[in-house]
């Protein structure tokens, strides 16, 4: 298959079938033949698809579109890492440090930032340029240079003198509107704000540091991840700027894979991983049977595999292994297996994977219902968002979000890099809510514990504290957590 046709398999709702289809009746062989055949009206006409498939094309085409320049978090960390350990290498050059959207743990980033300090006229610029992965430069000076790499991601390197370190740092950390408004406050006291420090006429009064900045308008340091002007400028000058949660806050995690369903590690090698970066209970939480790609749990198997859980619970003491599972959210809100199996489980979390274009009152209604069952403790992804490939889908998240909190559930923000859903305006909205929040993920391997550091990130640009944040209990507090959404009625 040519390549651009395989680009349209990446469109949702477009199989082999169609893309070959398209290609035989339209010519379609592009993602912009796709748009402007499905824009003219084209698509409905050829068999198998109709008016309907072609609004849903040219919405995923749009969602495509919105991400395709933007890097999730994971793609950035892997190129950033590599890039800064480069440059530290280069003679000459003294601190090295992202800045931008990476900083403040956006979960995409539309480039890189790099902020190095060190000698003026150092080889600095021409080791960047020199670096195997660029593929194109865009722009090349003393101070600073824009480079493509072979990924397509963008980087922008600046040189700036130690003393403006602090200066550059907060300017190239953001975001623009943080910045604005920083320097409207500057100004209100007479003083000058840019990347070079803070001026008083022509003397630098502040610069070196990010918190000397600060100082200088006024302000105690704000965490990177809060700057986004969404009220850190005003907390922050009341005294009231969050104290915000950490990952050796977290201790444990609550929604994980074996190979029971689609993971590939046992229960055992899960809690191992799990014991290694520290935490002291970790819930096992397989598919249910609905989802037979994913080889999904049926009750026997859940009870075998609760048989199970109970044995190595009884011969290991270093982490607790809760039982649970991910059962599916049908399309008419109820759940895949009986309250029967599930009255049994720890952790019972309520997903929804299929139906996801449901208009927003049946998604909605669809959702309420599974939160009515007295057995659900945690709503996973919510939104069911796949970063780059998947609108969220469309629900009414106030009212969710309420009848969770009425019914002592807590909203899921799966930390997988390509989910990390809740965003970190869902996190923000759930705190005002008083919505507990817990931080999953998801992990399918034992490598994917490391996924937590990436739910942090978005937790903390969603201003969560430790006690917002359900796996943050010890574990008796959090057995208390759970068993109050059984308490009442249901
Ligand atoms: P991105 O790359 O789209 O994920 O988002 P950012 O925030 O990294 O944006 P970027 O790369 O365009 O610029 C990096 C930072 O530089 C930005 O967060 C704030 C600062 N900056 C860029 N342009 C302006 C500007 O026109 N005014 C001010 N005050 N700051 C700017
Ligand atoms: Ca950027
Ligand atoms: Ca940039």
């Amino acid at each position: 298959m040519p390549p651009t046709l395989a680009e349209l398999l990446k469109i949702p709702g477009l199989g082999p079938k169609r893309v070959q289809a398209l290609s035989h009746e339209l010519g379609v062989a592009t993602i912009e033949q796709l748009r402007q055949a499905a824009s003219a009206g084209q698509i409905r006409n050829i068999s198998g698809f109709g008016a309907k498939t072609e609004q849903h094309i040219l919405e995923a085409l749009a969602a495509h579109a919105d991400q395709t320049q933007r890097f999730t978090r994971l793609v950035a960390v892997q190129y950033a890492e590599a890039l800064v350990d480069y440059l530290k290498h280069v003679r000459g050059v003294d601190r090295v440090v992202v800045a931008g959207s990476y900083r403040r743990m956006k979960d995409t980033v539309g480039d890189l930032d790099i902020l190095v300090t060190g000698e003026p006229g150092s080889a600095l610029m021409e080791r960047f340029l020199a670096y195997d992965e660029v593929d194109a430069v865009l722009a090349h000076g003393e101070t600073r240079s824009s480079v493509v790499l072979h990924s397509g991601l963008q980087v922008d390197l600046r040189l700036v003198p130690a003393e403006s370190y602090g200066a550059a740092l907060h300017y190239f950390t953001g975001s623009k509107s943080h910045n604005i408004a920083v320097r409207r406050l500057a100004q209100a006291r007479g003083l000058k704000l840019n990347e070079y420090g803070v001026f008083q006429g022509e003397k630098r009064i502040a610069g070196d540091t990010e918190e000397s900045v600060f100082a200088a308008v006024g302000l105690p340091f704000i965490a990177p991840e809060l700057r986004e002007d969404r009220g850190e400028i005003e907390a922050a000058r009341a005294g009231r700027l969050p104290q915000l949660i950490a990952l050796s806050d977290l201790r444990g995690d609550l929604h994980t894979h074996t190979k029971a369903s689609d993971g590939r590690n046992t229960i055992e090698e899960m809690a191992r991983a799990a014991r290694a970066q520290g935490l002291q209970y970790i819930a096992i939480t397989d598919h249910s049977r609905r989802l037979t790609v994913t080889h999904g749990l049926d009750p026997r198997q859940v009870a075998r595999q609760s048989d199970e859980i109970d044995r190595i619970n009884a011969s290991h003491s270093e982490i607790t292994i809760l039982k649970g599972i991910e059962v599916d959210v049908l399309e008419d809100g109820t759940l895949d297996l009986p309250d029967s199996v599930l009255q049994h489980l720890d952790v019972v979390i309520a997903a929804v994977h299929s139906k996801l274009d449901l208009p927003r009152k049946q998604q909605t209604e669809r959702i309420l219902r599974a939160l009515d069952n007295r057995y659900v403790n945690l709503l996973a992804h919510p939104t069911g968002r796949l970063l780059g490939e998947r609108k969220p889908c469309d629900i009414d998240m106030l009212r969710v979000m309420r009848k969770a909190k009425s019914r002592h559930i807590g909203l899921e923000l799966n930390a997988q890099p390509v989910r990390l859903d809740l965003d970190d305006i869902q996190c923000q909205m759930a705190r005002d809510e008083g919505v507990l929040v817990s931080i999953n993920s998801d992990a399918h391997s034992t490598f994917d514990f490391a996924n937590l550091q990436y739910g942090v990130g978005q937790a903390r640009r969603g201003w969560l504290e430790p006690d917002k944040v359900l796996n943050t209990r010890s574990l008796e507090t959090l057995r208390a957590a759970l068993n109050a959404s059984r308490a009442k009625s249901g």
